[in-house]
């Protein structure tokens, strides 16, 4: 039987949402119809529209894929959600997502939405390189695919910035208030990140339009956490056994789940805090937490593991070494952390290592190590400068970069190639092209990416050391051998 909501009376009641869902209306419009989105932004969501009601449901845009809407269209948008921990398998239904989009098949349907006055929020989960911010500047990348497309034509866009300030403008033309926009990418301050990537946008093809932006659109930060691999056939056929109902759109997450968000909605919000979200002022310590110490360490495994042959975050965590540098590796980036209202960092590095090693998640390290250009600024090159500026030990970024450079080489210990999967995997592979597998001259190329490594980190001689000597061991005697030698 297949998932509709006419069925939905049929599922165990701790299964089902807490609320009619025909009874409430759209109010959240998402772009990034991800399996992330699903467990997380769409969940509290759910678990609001039970416990405070409300007109929160979600319109839910996915730019490229069209799988996901596929799946959800015939089951009313219903999707199974499996939580997986040490406590066995727990299924829920969430109903919170109203309608779901493909954006390249009704292009106009994001448009339309956003010029809606009952879409007060706009939330996003597009990936970090979707975006074209040039974070270094503080404005567009022109040269990104999607802006340089969308700025030809700004009417018709495709990519993210384009959308909203097209969007935008609308919505400014009907005459009604803007929603706020709340990026929930893991990315360092997102939503002034976000701000600057639409203003500078609208700047360049209406000026008019970016001061009303500048001056109207709240963009607020937030961080999100919930380790959520892609979805395999096996998550369906779990949700078949749990629930009784076929569900082609199924995911599974772990347990956790976190949301900080800037408390910034002039149009109002859902009560995500019944889902467990907290409202604070300032969400930048609590990003650097997480970015440096969840996803540094989970950069560190992904590439480390990957070339060392572990297939899942799991097993990577089963090898006593490399559990041991991951384990430093979070030790330390703690350090450049500071204090946080409410958070004993220690129990929060205690519970990375046991999700880490949560036995059913089945989190590729290949999955991870995507997009390293990406990543690497935020998750390890940021802590390694603030590590080097206050004399503290940079040995485990060091590593961790030269696991990157290793990884970026695009060969395996076992000699067998694998595609980079990153927006820059280009200039990657000509820098290995030139550089062949010379420890000295593949630092001296990717430390001189522009926008990568910051200027003061990539010239510092005593990272670039200590990167070099890491590096040269990985190429010359393995992955295991580097990680071993490490861990001693
Ligand atoms: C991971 C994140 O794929 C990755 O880069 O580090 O997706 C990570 O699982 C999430 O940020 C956890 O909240």
């Amino acid at each position: 039987m297949r998932l509709s909501l006419s069925q939905l009376p049929a599922l165990k009641a701790d299964q089902r949402p807490a609320y009619q869902p025909e009874s409430h209306g759209v109010g959240i419009l998402h772009i990034g119809l991800g399996a992330f989105h699903r467990a997380h932004q769409a969940a509290f969501t759910d678990t609001a529209l039970g416990a405070a009601g409300g007109d929160w449901r979600i319109a839910s845009v996915s730019l490229r894929s069209v799988q996901t809407v596929e799946g959800l269209a015939p089951q009313d948008g219903l999707y199974t959600l499996i939580e997986r921990g040490a406590e066995g398998d727990q299924a829920r239904v969430i109903a919170a997502i109203a309608q779901a989009i493909a954006a390249t098949q009704d292009p106009e349907a994001v448009l339309r939405l956003m010029a809606r006055p009952e879409i007060r929020v706009v939330t996003l989960t597009v990936t970090e390189k979707a975006y074209g911010i040039d974070r270094t500047a503080m404005d567009i990348d022109a040269d990104h695919p999607a802006v340089s497309a969308d700025l030809k034509a700004p009417e018709a866009p495709s990519g993210v910035l384009g959308l909203l300030v097209e969007g935008l403008r609308r919505r400014r033309a009907s005459g009604h208030p803007p929603p706020a926009i709340l990026c929930c990418d893991n990315l360092p301050e997102n939503g002034v990140l976000l701000c600057a990537g639409v203003v500078g946008f609208a700047r360049r093809i209406d000026p008019d339009l970016a001061d009303w932006i500048a001056r109207t659109v709240a963009f607020p930060s937030s961080m999100v956490d919930r380790i959520t691999p892609a979805a395999t056939d096996e998550t369906r056929a779990r949700a078949l056994a749990l629930t009784g109902f076929d569900d082609a759109a199924a995911i599974e997450t772990e347990p956790f789940t976190q949301w900080v968000i800037e408390d910034n909605f002039p149009l109002g919000r859902p009560a995500w805090e019944e889902g467990g979200a907290i409202f604070v002022k300032d969400v930048a310590p609590f990003e650097r937490m997480k970015l440096r110490m969840l996803n540094g360490a989970h950069s560190l495994i992904a590439y480390a593991g990957f070339i060392a042959g572990y297939r899942y975050v799991r097993d990577a965590m089963t090898d006593p070494q490399l559990a041991a540098l991951v384990d430093r590796h979070i030790r330390a980036a703690a350090r450049t952390v500071g204090a946080l209202p409410g958070i004993d960092l220690d129990s929060y590095r205690q519970d990375l290592i046991t999700r880490f090693a949560n036995p059913s998640i089945a989190h590729e390290t290949y999955q991870i190590a995507m997009d390293g250009t990406q990543k690497l600024p935020q998750r390890i090159l940021a802590p390694a400068q603030n590590a080097l500026a206050e004399g503290q030990d940079i040995a485990p970024y060091a590593f961790a970069t030269a696991a990157w450079m290793r990884y970026a080489t695009g060969r395996d210990d076992q000699g067998a190639t694998y595609e980079l999967r990153d927006p820059r995997a280009e200039e990657l592979a000509q820098a290995v092209k030139e550089a062949g597998r010379d420890p000295v001259a593949l630092y001296a190329r990717f430390a001189a990416l522009p926008h990568l490594f910051p200027d003061a980190l990539g010239r510092n001689p005593a990272f670039r050391e200590e990167v070099i000597s890491r590096l040269a061991l990985m190429l010359k005697d393995g992955m295991a051998a580097a990680i071993a030698k490490e861990a001693t």
